[in-house]
């Protein structure tokens, strides 16, 4: 069994719903920390949560309130798809290939975090673009054809003998006219200015304005088909 093969079996058996395998040798060593290969693992939020914040005024707000943003799905999904990068980390170390977990306890611990500026240097999102997955929207988080924006991500660096791709042209963006995520956003956050590889995170979202409700993710149509088409109304 290849290497791909044996993580994916690992990892799935674990709970992640995809790996993707990600060639980053490319990118500066201030975002690679000289690793050549990235692991991106992905799980998909359930289409019955999603109609439930859907169809929830102020969701967000409504689950601190009761105090059960712990039992949240995103919230949960996010936790474990952290929990999954360190596992897949240590299990690679284990095995003697050097690998990095990217989850936020992980860069945090290691002062990759800026807390200034709200970011990281290789953000989930950039990886998700090279392995194909989707594009950036204008509500700047990744849109995928399937899902829309209703996925959890967490990656993994590493120069562990994986077989890796990184697509030449990336999915480009298909928002088109849409402003519904600048719309919905009641915090102003969002510009509406759609994303390309010359616009910086600031052009397209006021982060320090940000509440994370998560409608942006909800309300986008790319998610709302996924939901539709998953027995959502
Ligand atoms: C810090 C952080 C925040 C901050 C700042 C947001 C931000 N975008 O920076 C705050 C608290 C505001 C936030 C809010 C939310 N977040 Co947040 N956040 C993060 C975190 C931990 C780091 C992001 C980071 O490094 N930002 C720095 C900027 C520069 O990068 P970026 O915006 O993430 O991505 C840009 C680059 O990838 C760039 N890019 C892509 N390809 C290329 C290629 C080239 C050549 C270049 C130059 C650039 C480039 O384009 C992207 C868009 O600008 C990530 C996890 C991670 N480690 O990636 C989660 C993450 C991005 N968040 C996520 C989510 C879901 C949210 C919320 C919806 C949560 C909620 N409850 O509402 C909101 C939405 C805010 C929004 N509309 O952007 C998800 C996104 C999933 C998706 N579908 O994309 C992530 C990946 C967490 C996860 N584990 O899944 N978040």
């Amino acid at each position: 069994m290849s290497l791909n093969a044996e993580l994916e079996l690992e990892l799935k058996n674990r709970g992640a719903d995809w790996l993707s395998f990600v060639d980053i040798s490319h990118l500066s060593i201030d975002q690679t920390k000289g690793y050549r290969s990235a692991i991106l693992i992905g799980l998909v939020l359930s289409p019955e949560y999603l109609q439930k914040v859907t169809d929830t005024s102020d969701y967000v707000r409504e689950m601190i309130r009761c105090k059960r943003i712990h039992e949240d799905e995103f919230h949960l999904k996010e936790l474990q798809a952290d929990q999954l990068a360190d596992y897949l980390a240590h299990y690679l170390t284990q095995k003697g290939y050097p690998a990095y977990s990217q989850s936020e306890d992980s860069i945090y611990l290691t002062g990759f975090y800026n807390e200034k500026t709200k970011s990281t240097p290789l953000p989930h999102k950039t990886i998700a673009r090279l392995a194909g997955l989707g594009w950036i929207g204008k509500h700047n988080l990744l849109v995928t054809p399937e899902y829309g924006s209703a996925i959890c991500m967490c990656t993994v660096l590493t120069d562990a003998p994986i077989t890796t791709h990184s697509v030449e042209v990336p999915l480009s963006a298909q928002c088109g006219a849409c402003g519904i995520c600048q719309v919905i956003c009641a915090d102003h956050a969002i510009k509406g200015k759609a994303w390309d590889v010359t616009t910086s995170r600031d052009g397209v979202v006021d982060v320090y304005k940000c509440t994370t409700c998560f409608k942006c993710v909800v309300h986008c149509p790319w998610t709302q088909k996924y939901i539709r088409k998953n027995g959502g109304h």
